[in-house]
């Protein structure tokens, strides 16, 4: 027997399945490197020196207000983040989690995602945000490219047996020769017993990978997007100055907080990095946000445009008090433009349409726009040195105001996926540049508006959803012979998803498709709306291309008023 080596504090205490290393990942050349930090866009700030900073900064002050995983309210000071971060790393250190340990978190908006979050980066370990609407697929997925050491959730908050959801994916996880990560349930902490720990601050560099993060997919399989200290900091810090984010601002989150938008633009971080307030909503209903935005003279939120949508439906019919909402940013999905003055008129707020992506580049409108500007174009990027390309087919620039696919490269949009080499070569150029998958058109002043899209996802309503991954699924049903997912256009979600499908010969038409895909554990937003059973499917030849002219002819068909079959 190998005698144990004397306890470092940074040793684990009960040590799990040694993790492999973070993975190398495809970074910025050094010429760009150099740049970017000679322009002051990257510094030598990590997130672990952000935690320390900001919560003894403003100590005093309240960062954050919410639920915890148990239902109680919680009212947490900077120093209590502070206290609450820490106590978190020495739970994690504690269970054996190593530093540059991945973990995957699956929390609902509850203040222990904070602690966790703010907790792991203090202690070095990666977080990998996953959403709590993920299930065993997705689950399975990120741990598996992850490696990820432990899973947290919080079983006490959303009514999902996660023992069980943990044991299948464990389960799937062992099939594939990957040791499954421990279970972390955050609900069984005892939050009154965050005694400051006294854990050194990790010696990392800023160039390094902090966490990941989703990408929306547009295949079957997940890819997950590194994103350093210095480059993810850097956007915090100007969406914070974009946005006007100060000790003043208190957020409302009621988008989930994992996403990178309510994190990052300027959200969640951008807050905390000024000093201001966070306030968690556990539920995205107007009736919940509104009692927030009264009780707590709520300054901003971040909304999709369903819920933009609701907000304004329902503070028609209720006028609530909303008398302190300065700023409502709307993103994720295209916003219409007949909604986006109701925003003004109707919530009293200064509307910000945010056109964003995990992989990267951000784009604001900004306060001095003027108002057709705000309301008709998705902004222009945070940094003067985004830079845009918008092409045709053959990679060939297209003249300002002539739709074609946006290509973006820049200080903190990545240069390649975590471990997913073959993703890379379709989705960067040569040159380093991201191929968003966006159909744009620019205006001479850089402004964007998003005209549609060439990735076969489905948007809705924000929610991204790989029509592949779909229609995999649906054809390990025994009496599917074929599927095609659909985003079909929805005045409320911009798009909703229809699953067509034909059927075997000989067979009954499937019983219960959604119910058979939730059965297979796809994350629930991925469900598909309606199921229409056709005899034949349109003639396609076969190829990509032509998947997605199926997809974009069943579209119309769909939407068309008169027609009831595809
Ligand atoms: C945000 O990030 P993701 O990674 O969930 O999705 C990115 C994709 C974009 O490529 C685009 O297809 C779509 O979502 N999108 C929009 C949009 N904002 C995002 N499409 C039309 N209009 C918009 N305003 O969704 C995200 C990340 C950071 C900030 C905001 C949104």
């Amino acid at each position: 027997m190998t005698p144990l080596a004397p306890r470092s504090p940074l040793a684990p205490r009960s040590p799990l399945a040694p993790r492999s290393p973070l993975a190398p990942v495809r970074g910025w050349p050094a010429e760009a490197r150099a740049r970017y930090r000679d322009l002051g866009y990257w510094t030598d700030e990590t997130f672990a020196v952000f935690v320390e900073d900001r919560t003894a900064r403003f100590a005093a002050r309240v960062a954050v207000v919410g639920q915890d995983a148990r239902g109680v309210e919680r009212r947490w000071t900077y120093a209590d983040l502070g206290d609450q971060a820490r106590a978190a790393a020495a739970r994690f250190r504690d269970l054996g989690v190593a530093p540059g340990d991945r973990v995957v978190v699956a929390l609902p908006n509850v203040v222990e995602f904070l602690a966790t979050v703010l907790g792991l980066l203090r202690y070095g370990a990666v977080p990998v945000f996953a959403l709590p609407s993920h299930r065993e697929v997705e689950l399975t997925q990120f741990c598996a490219l992850a490696d990820a050491a432990a899973l947290v959730v919080a079983a006490g908050a959303d009514g999902v047996d996660h023992a069980a959801l943990h044991a299948a994916v464990a389960g799937r996880l062992t099939e594939r020769g990957v040791v499954p990560p421990r279970l972390v349930d955050v609900t069984a902490w005892d939050l009154t017993q965050a005694a400051p720990s006294v854990l050194p601050v990790p010696d990392a560099d800023a160039g390094q990978v902090a966490f990941l993060q989703l990408s929306g997919g547009t295949t079957g399989v997940s890819k997950l997007i590194p994103r350093t200290h210095a480059d993810y900091l850097y956007s915090v810090r100007a969406s914070a100055d974009i946005c006007g984010v100060t000790a003043a601002t208190v957020m409302l989150v009621v988008l989930p907080v994992a996403h990178n938008f309510p994190m990052s633009s300027p959200g969640v971080l951008g807050v905390l990095d000024r000093g201001g307030r966070v306030v968690l909503a556990r539920d995205p209903s107007p009736r919940t946000a509104f009692r927030h935005v009264a009780a707590e003279r709520v300054t901003t939120v971040a909304l999709v445009p369903p819920l933009a949508h609701a907000w304004i439906s329902a503070a028609r019919r209720r006028r609530p008090d909303l008398g302190s909402l300065t700023d409502v940013q709307v993103g994720g999905a295209r916003l219409a433009d007949t909604v986006a003055p109701e925003v003004r008129s109707v919530l009293g707020a200064r509307l910000q349409q945010v056109f964003g992506m995990a992989e990267g580049l951000v784009s604001y409108t900004r306060a001095d726009d003027p108002d057709l500007v705000v309301e008709t174009t998705q902004g222009r990027p945070i940094s003067p040195d985004d830079e845009v390309r918008v092409v045709d087919a053959d990679d060939i620039d297209v003249p300002d105001g002539s739709e074609g696919a946006l290509l973006t490269r820049g200080p903190y949009t990545i240069r390649g996926y975590y471990r997913s080499e073959h993703a890379d070569r379709d989705s960067f150029t040569a040159d380093g540049f991201y191929r968003t998958g966006d159909l744009v058109r620019r205006l001479p002043s850089g402004h964007l508006v998003v005209t549609g899209r060439l990735k076969d996802q489905i948007n809705r309503g924000g929610e991204k959803v790989a029509t592949e991954e779909l229609e995999a699924f649906a054809l390990t049903h025994p009496g599917v012979l074929d599927a095609v997912a659909v985003g079909v256009p929805d005045p409320y979600l911009g798009e909703r998803i229809v699953l067509v499908v034909q059927a075997e010969t000989g067979r009954d038409a499937p019983a219960d498709l959604p119910g058979f895909l939730r059965g297979q554990g796809l994350a629930t937003y991925k469900i598909p709306d309606a199921v229409v059973v056709v005899d034949e499917l349109p003639a396609t030849h076969v190829g990509k291309n032509s998947r997605r002219e199926l997809r974009a002819l069943l579209a119309d068909r769909l939407a068309a008023p008169a027609a009831s079959a595809p």
